[in-house]
């Protein structure tokens, strides 16, 4: 593998000394002595104006985390690592085109992705903005004639299913993408999304579906994968089993892809593949044709609007000054509590139904990214990298697991993301859900006391039952309306987190070698299966016994 040199000697010169004894990490391990102890009751308290301190806006978004365990100087000193451990000069250089993803000697570009096209960002010497545009055009054309019925199956019909195969970065973030902009999407026709290389998934994505009207996606970078490919292979015999003649597969099928050898080896007319580029990461794909399904969802025109969101988050997280950067104060907290507070996880609470994927998709885009534990010049790390992150839409999570973030021992920052304005106004829905949001984020920061709980008149016995220690920190993200520039936002600034986390991590947020060994492992086992009963297995006694049990159980 060759690596960047240059990028990887600039990193290690900025990390000249492990991250633990940075005189910025010891400041903030020895501040939070001092404010382990303190309550949100107190800060609040003690300073009116903190409320109005720590609140941001930007790209449609407004932040308050003014309910961290933080004052003014936890803020600084964490400015101070961020600054000292290089977060800016990593920016620039992902923003320049220059190869930061070292283990693969890659260029990180999702912001060209969304470039409007006077802009201007380099990979390996040449502006890769025009060709961004030129793919979106033609996904453009491509949508308004299958969205028109212009594009026609094999009997004539027009087109009513789109199913989009794919997995990991090439599912995640298009069924997340439908899900949350379902508000304007085609109601008349049906969007499915098959990842899984468990049958059940392709069968019952095309239960009810008629062939002849049913459009398939492809969506591989590699268009190698196997559970795509398998499913691929099984689309094509369910659309054959009624079109009969393997020339009517070019109306049904098209490719989002890299690989334009493998996707005419498939039988795609290369004119129906739409490309990317090796500067994409999967989980940073949603926005490149990847998202062709959303495209052909909400149309052209939202599409390009989700983007602009992108955008203007992107441009806020270049240029504004740290001190009010919505990314880099999110994935400094992030910090904050992952390596001075030991928290283990971040929860992800969206205050809305539309959103409900969203912490599914965030799940691969921090942990993908952050999960791993060497940093950019080979050393073992010996601090925590990035937390877990999950979730699940409000208000349903708060009568399942946010007792434990009440009154559990494990201390989980918590981000709730609520909207002014729904999509759907009924009655009091809305306003009640949105009580939801704020009562649920002063809940933890305050609690109740057993002053309080007496109070009420509850028995002796029962108080300690019934106290709520608080002091749980919790960011609100506020939007007017969840419009597709505010999904473009709210991606992009979950992205820019995840970055800076890296940064400071001094870790490849963009490669996944992590992903690798059961691939391989499966590949050979898969083989394994087919093999005879009795034929030799050289695994572990577990694995062996496993595979032999299968093995009869399938005889
Ligand atoms: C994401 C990863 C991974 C990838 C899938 C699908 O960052 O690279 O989740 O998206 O493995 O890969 P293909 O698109 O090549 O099928």
């Amino acid at each position: 593998m060759v690596v960047n040199e240059s990028i990887k000697t600039a990193v290690a010169g900025e990390k000249n000394m492990a991250l633990q004894r940075h005189p910025a990490w010891q400041a903030l391990a020895r501040h939070c002595e001092t404010l382990r102890t303190r309550q949100l009751r107190e800060l609040f308290a003690d300073d009116p104006g903190r409320a109005e301190r720590f609140q941001l806006e930007a790209a449609g978004l407004f932040l308050d985390y003014s309910k961290q365990r933080m004052t003014g100087e936890t803020m600084a000193l964490l400015f101070g690592l961020a600054r000292q451990t290089g977060v800016e000069s990593r920016r620039e250089a992902m923003f320049a085109g220059e190869k930061i993803n070292v283990t693969e000697n890659r260029s990180v570009l999702h912001v060209a992705l969304r470039a409007a096209r006077t802009d201007t960002y380099t990979a390996d010497g040449h502006n890769v903005v025009p060709e961004v545009h030129q793919v979106l055009d033609r996904m453009a054309t491509f949508a308004n004639r299958v969205r028109s019925g212009e594009w026609k199956g094999y009997t004539g019909e027009p087109i009513r299913n789109v199913i989009n195969i794919g997995i990991g970065g090439s599912d995640l973030g298009p069924v997340m993408a439908y899900e949350a902009l379902r508000h304007y999407s085609r109601r008349d026709m049906t969007f499915r999304f098959v990842s899984n290389i468990d049958g059940t998934d392709f069968a019952e994505a095309v239960n009810g579906l008629v062939p002849a009207q049913t459009l398939f996606i492809v969506s591989s970078k590699t268009f190698t994968t196997l559970e795509t490919m398998t499913n691929a292979h099984s689309a094509r015999d369910w659309l054959l089993r009624a079109a009969k003649d393997p020339a009517h597969t070019a109306r049904h099928f098209v490719a989002v892809s890299t690989n334009a050898q493998a996707v005419r080896a498939f039988g795609i007319d290369t004119q129906n593949m739409f490309g990317f580029w090796d500067w994409v990461g999967g989980r940073y794909s949603m926005d490149s044709a990847i998202g062709l399904s959303t495209m052909l969802a909400v149309g052209p025109e939202n599409f390009t609007r989700l983007l602009a969101g992108f955008r203007a988050m992107d441009h806020h997280f270049r240029t504004a000054p740290l001190e009010k950067n919505m990314p880099v104060i999110m994935g400094l907290l992030a910090v904050w509590y992952n390596n001075f507070f030991g928290s283990q996880t971040v929860a992800v609470l969206p205050y809305d139904q539309y959103l409900k994927r969203f912490p599914a998709y965030l799940q691969q885009l921090t942990m993908e990214s952050n999960g791993k534990s060497i940093t950019l010049d080979g050393q073992r790390v010996d601090y925590q990298t990035g937390p877990i992150y999950w979730g699940e839409p409000g208000t349903n999570g708060q009568h399942s697991f946010y007792q434990l973030i009440h009154q559990g021992t494990k201390l989980i920052p918590c981000d709730f993301i609520g909207f002014c304005r729904s999509l759907n106004p009924l009655g009091q829905h809305h306003d009640l859900l949105m009580a939801n949001v704020f009562a649920q984020a002063e809940a933890l920061a305050f609690g109740k006391t057993a002053a309080e709980v007496k109070a009420e008149g509850t028995p002796d016995w029962l108080v300690p039952h019934r106290i709520f220690e608080g002091n749980r920190p919790s960011n609100v993200i506020l939007a007017d309306v969840l419009t597709p520039e505010v999904l473009g936002s709210l991606v992009a600034l979950y992205e820019h987190s995840v970055f800076t986390q890296g940064a400071i991590f001094g870790i490849d947020s963009f490669d996944q070698w992590g992903v690798e060994l059961g691939k391989v492992l499966a590949k050979r086992i898969g083989e394994e299966l087919f093999a005879p009963t009795d034929s030799g297995l050289t695994h572990d006694a577990s694995t062996n016994a496993l595979i032999r049990r299968y093995r009869q159980a399938r005889a």
